[in-house]
């Protein structure tokens, strides 16, 4: 397949989150990442955004396709319109980016999924937890086998912060932790520890304002033999509150690996520790706390970009995303029925 030097790329959804991607957009453009075009069903939130960053805007998805050629569209509206839009782009032969979560149910991933394939579009997920700096500095010192073969992990996600002021539509979601967070923390404990065989989980529901459940608590067996806890709370009243960083702990058989507050990785190997920051600089458009997530999708929208220019699949394709929404689905139904659940696979 030829190489593309330079992708047109089009926003889809000029919200809240999308700003992080329109500026990781314009500063992937010397890199060949063009921002060609932006559409908002809000014409004022498409005005914005538009002016913002020069582009053209549109309030329709369709006026934007017909009238400006685009190579990639980049889907940050929230799940429910996911699988409209992102037919839209596939009956065009476009390729698309579809932010987190992937749609409200699995029939609807699996229907998105395999209109990309019926169509030979090349479809991604925006998973971008697994790409900030300091989850692939933890992935590098896996990989290098520092602490040897993972046995042992707690990934945690435990906030206070007032995420319903960015976010308001999550007060009333009927599910809420696992869906919203848990499906990244989810996907980190299968990118550090791999597949997942069975889980058991319990939710509770801890402030009476909102509509679903708040905290989370999935044990889970991997196909490698590890187990893993992975935690997330929005009800957490803590005085170093790490949102939105996800603290770990990885036990090896020749190891451990902790990642704090702060970005903060500590290592210990053959009776030595070392200890490191991590994390990535702050960035011109990005500010305390969100930088951590800020940083992260600069790097998740160059690997989408490098990989769509090399006709690759991105490490967080519509494909391997549902793993981890089966884990999701697979977290609430253990909650539900108080038994372990094995995560439930897609056969192509
Ligand atoms: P938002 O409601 O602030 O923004 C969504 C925008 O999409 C709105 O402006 C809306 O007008 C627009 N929209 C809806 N349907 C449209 C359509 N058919 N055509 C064009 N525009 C349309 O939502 P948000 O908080 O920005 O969240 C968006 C998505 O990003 C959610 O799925 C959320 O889970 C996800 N998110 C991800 C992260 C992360 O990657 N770490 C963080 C926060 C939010
Ligand atoms: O990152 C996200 O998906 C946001 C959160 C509040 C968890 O940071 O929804």
């Amino acid at each position: 397949m030829q190489q593309r030097q330079t992708v047109a790329v089009g926003m889809v959804g000029c919200g809240f989150y999308a700003q992080n991607h329109l500026h990781a957009w314009a500063d992937l453009r010397p890199e060949g990442a063009i921002l060609a075009a932006v559409c908002d069903m809000d014409p004022e939130r498409a005005k914005a955004a538009g002016v913002k960053f020069g582009v053209p805007h549109f309030s329709r998805i369709e006026a934007m396709l017909e009238a400006v050629p685009l190579d990639l569209l980049d889907i940050a509206t929230r799940m429910d319109t996911h699988r409209p839009l992102a037919a839209i782009a596939a009956e065009r032969g476009i390729a698309a980016i579809v932010q987190k979560p992937f749609a409200p149910t699995w029939e609807d991933c699996i229907a998105i999924v395999e209109k990309a394939r019926q169509h030979n579009a090349w479809l991604a997920v925006h998973e971008n937890f697994r790409f900030s700096t300091s989850m692939r500095a933890v992935k590098k010192v896996l990989a290098q086998g520092t602490i040897g073969t993972p046995r042992w992990a707690r990934l945690s996600w435990r906030t206070g912060f007032d995420v319903y002021r960015g976010q308001p539509y999550l007060a009333e979601e009927e599910k809420l932790v696992i869906q919203d967070v848990g499906i990244h923390i989810l996907d980190l404990a299968r990118f550090f520890l791999g597949e997942v065989e069975r889980l058991s989980c319990e939710t509770q529901k801890r402030n009476p304002k909102i509509r679903a459940e708040d905290t989370a608590t999935i044990m889970m067996r991997h196909t490698s033999g590890a187990v893993s806890v992975v935690e997330a709370t929005y009800a957490a009243r803590r005085g170093d509150d790490p949102f939105p960083e996800t603290l770990l702990e990885i036990e090896g058989d020749e190891g451990s690996l902790i990642l704090s507050k702060g970005e903060k990785l500590t290592v210990t190997t053959q009776g030595l520790t070392f200890e490191d920051h991590v994390g990535g600089p702050l960035l011109h458009w990005t500010s305390r706390p969100w930088h951590v997530s800020q940083e992260a999708v600069l790097h998740t929208n160059r690997h989408m970009f490098e990989r769509f220019r090399l006709g690759l699949a991105a490490d967080t394709s519509g494909e391997d995303n549902l793993k981890t929404y089966a884990l999701v689905e697979a977290a609430y139904e253990a909650a539900a029925s108080h038994a372990s659940v094995k995560p439930r696979a897609h056969v192509t």
